[in-house]
């Protein structure tokens, strides 16, 4: 099989003109990137859609599948280069390297052994797994046999990780025994059976990965080893031949209301849309050795370490620990020690490590990177400065990339060294993705510059998310109704007086705290489960590490309470509920919160006063309750 890639662009004057023909001509533009691919069929069309249902196809007719794409077609040419570079959380660990023919027997051994265990094509599989290369060899492995993956990242609890299994109802999950992420040593398989234990009525096996040998609990109706399960099975495993719309995995993530909602991708657009966005945004060379930072639970990890690396035959680097084990230099050693040429992280984690102090960075040799990335949540001037300083000695090129879990890949970012780039600005749109600002009063587009409003997109492209996992009309209400004919992103941004994209931040009941999604709804909900608890509401408030922090009122039952030994128990109710990282920072305990005559939450009032800007509260004299904003003001932690 032929092993082409995406079309790279090489200056900035040819994004533009690519840019033009994009959108002029959008249905040519990418069925002439989808040639690039391997179909056992052509499509017979190239996209249909509307944005009322709302409906989108790409390559209907169109079959394939993506591992043959991302591992039979290198083989001929660079079956021996190196596919997974993985990278373990000891420093003195041992270093795996999967070559493409290697990652190639393993993905089918382990999609032999899913047969095996009765799964096919359209059934579901949750992975709760650390960042070792059998998630990455499963996860393919899914996609090889047709399976739906549903990787859920394992730092969730057992309710979270129940919800997520029920609500797909997945018939297996995969995990590891333990984990070890720095220092902590994480019982995986224990939680596992915590969820099993709450009730997953549709698990018929767990497939447990021996990670760190330690001892656990075993249950042998349903648990069976990973390895006992994949050493017997053969080397060879026919794709199974997915149309170009079946779903390819599941990513449950937070919205505005409670509940998480599991956005669904499918095979062809993903497929193409992941490849064109990686070989653009990273300008991937041949030979490159390429690493994201990001945890495969999430769609960073899904898209810019295993798919679009692997369809552009990439070495992807993969990493198990914690950017400050054993200190705070450990990116940097990595880097230095595998040459890496692309680094793309979080700026949660770059404000992390500049308040260690530089001499963590200064002594390691960078000379390999070549483009550094952000992505997660707006990165402030400072952090970006010490990025572009430190890391990118003022010459590597910074790619700022907007996106989210719903657009499958990249939207908005410079592409590598050719774009002009500018502090906290994320930069244009790349081909294929239009944009639009939209005032939020009159629900008008905005078609000047400077301008802000809320970011929209008004044209399919195919890697967007196609539904909502068992409720259509959820996508419907989320995304597309706010303004009609449009994708809304939940976000507000701003545009420059050349055209360039600043994301301001979410302007839903979503806060971002350390680049993770987090609804207020869903921490208030965890929050609520405690017995003493009356009412909760939830906000954010700049955080200098985590971006945002979670602030939390809370209305307690009558009576003497000691708030000490409650904020306590509330966090421990949050961790069980959701997992560590929806634990709110602060928690102030409140007689009653500001409302509206109709009864709903003033959360722009407590925004505010959680971020202590009190003397800017607006008018509150439309509040049912106007004399609460003085005591909750007075009590601000
Ligand atoms: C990829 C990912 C999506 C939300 C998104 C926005 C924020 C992501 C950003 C950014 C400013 C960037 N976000 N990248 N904000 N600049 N470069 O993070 O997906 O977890 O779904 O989060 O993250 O608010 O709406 P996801």
């Amino acid at each position: 099989m032929p092993s082409k890639l995406p079309h790279q662009i090489s200056s900035f004057d040819e994004y533009r003109e690519v840019y033009q023909k994009s959108v002029t001509d959008p249905e040519s533009f990418w069925a002439a990137e989808a040639d690039t691919f391997v179909w056992r069929k052509p499509w017979d069309r190239v996209l249909s859609w509307n944005f009322t249902d709302p409906e989108v196809k790409w390559f209907s007719g169109g079959q394939l599948n993506i591992t043959e794409n991302c591992l039979d077609r290198h083989l001929a040419e660079r079956g021996e280069q190196t596919a997974i570079l993985y990278e373990p959380n000891e420093p003195d660990g041992k270093v795996v390297k999967l070559t493409y023919r290697e990652l190639h027997a393993q993905v089918c051994q382990v999609g032999n052994a899913l047969r095996e265990l009765g799964v096919g094509k359209g059934d579901r599989v949750c992975f709760y797994m650390p960042m070792v290369p059998e998630l990455a060899v499963s996860v393919l492995a899914c996609a090889r046999i047709g399976a739906i993956h549903s990787v859920v990242f394992a730092g969730f609890s057992a309710q979270a990780l129940a919800d997520r299994v029920n609500d797909a109802d997945c018939k297996v999950i995969i995990c590891s025994d333990h984990n070890r992420r720095g220092r902590k040593n994480i019982p995986v398989k224990e939680v596992v059976d915590e969820a099993l234990a709450i009730g997953c009525p549709s698990v018929e096996t767990v497939l447990v990965h021996r990670n760190t040998g330690e001892d656990i609990s075993w249950d042998p109706s349903y648990d069976q080893w990973y390895h006992e399960a994949v050493e017997r099975q053969d080397a060879n495993c026919p794709a199974e031949v997915m149309d170009a719309e079946d779903v390819l995995f599941i990513l449950y993530t937070s919205g505005s209301t409670g509940k998480p909602k599991g956005v669904v991708h499918t095979c062809g657009g993903y497929m193409l849309y992941t490849a064109y966005t990686f070989r653009n945004v990273f300008q991937y060379s041949p030979g490159d050795v390429y690493w994201c930072t990001a945890d495969i639970g999430w769609i960073t990890g899904h898209s810019y370490i295993l798919y679009g690396p692997l369809l552009c035959g990439a070495t992807t680097m993969m990493f198990e620990g914690v950017p400050t084990y054993p200190d705070a230099g450990r990116f940097w050693q990595v880097c230095e020690k595998h040459r890496v040429n692309q680094f793309y992280t979080a700026p949660t984690a770059l404000r992390a490590l500049m308040a260690r102090g530089n001499e963590f960075v200064e002594g390691h040799d960078l000379s390999a990177l070549k483009v550094i990335g952000s992505v997660g949540e707006p990165i402030n001037e400072e952090a970006w400065e010490w990025y572009h300083e430190k890391v990118g000695k003022g010459k590597v090129p910074i790619v700022d990339t907007w996106w989210q879990t719903e657009t499958g890949g990249i939207m908005i970012s410079g592409l590598g060294g050719l774009s002009p780039q500018k502090a906290t600005f994320a930069g244009y749109p790349l081909p294929g993705i239009q944009m639009a600002l939209v005032d939020k009063n009159t629900g008008e587009e905005l078609t000047g510059n400077p301008e802000s409003g809320l970011l929209c997109v008004k044209y399919p492209w195919p890697g967007m998310l196609r539904t909502t996992w068992g409720d259509h009309e959820r996508c419907q209400k989320t995304y597309f109704s706010t303004v009609p004919g449009m994708y809304f992103t939940g976000d507000g941004a701003r545009r420059d007086e050349n055209g360039m994209y600043r994301i301001v931040g979410r302007v839903d009941d979503v806060i971002n705290v350390s680049g993770h999604r987090m609804g207020t709804a869903e921490v208030e909900n965890a929050i609520d489960e405690h017995p003493l608890v009356v009412e909760t509401a939830v906000v954010g408030y700049p955080h200098d590490i985590k971006g945002q922090g979670i602030y939390a009122y809370v209305i307690l039952a009558p009576g003497e309470h000691d708030h000490e030994r409650l904020r306590e128990e509330i966090i421990e109710t949050v961790r069980q509920e959701i997992g560590p990282i929806a634990k709110p920072d602060k928690i102030q305990f409140v007689e009653e919160l500001p409302k509206t005559r109709s009864g709903k939450i003033m959360r722009r009032i407590l925004r505010k006063v959680a971020s202590g800007e009190t003397d800017g509260l607006g008018d509150t004299s439309t509040l049912l309750n106007p004399e609460v904003v003085t005591s909750v003001t007075a009590g601000r932690l």
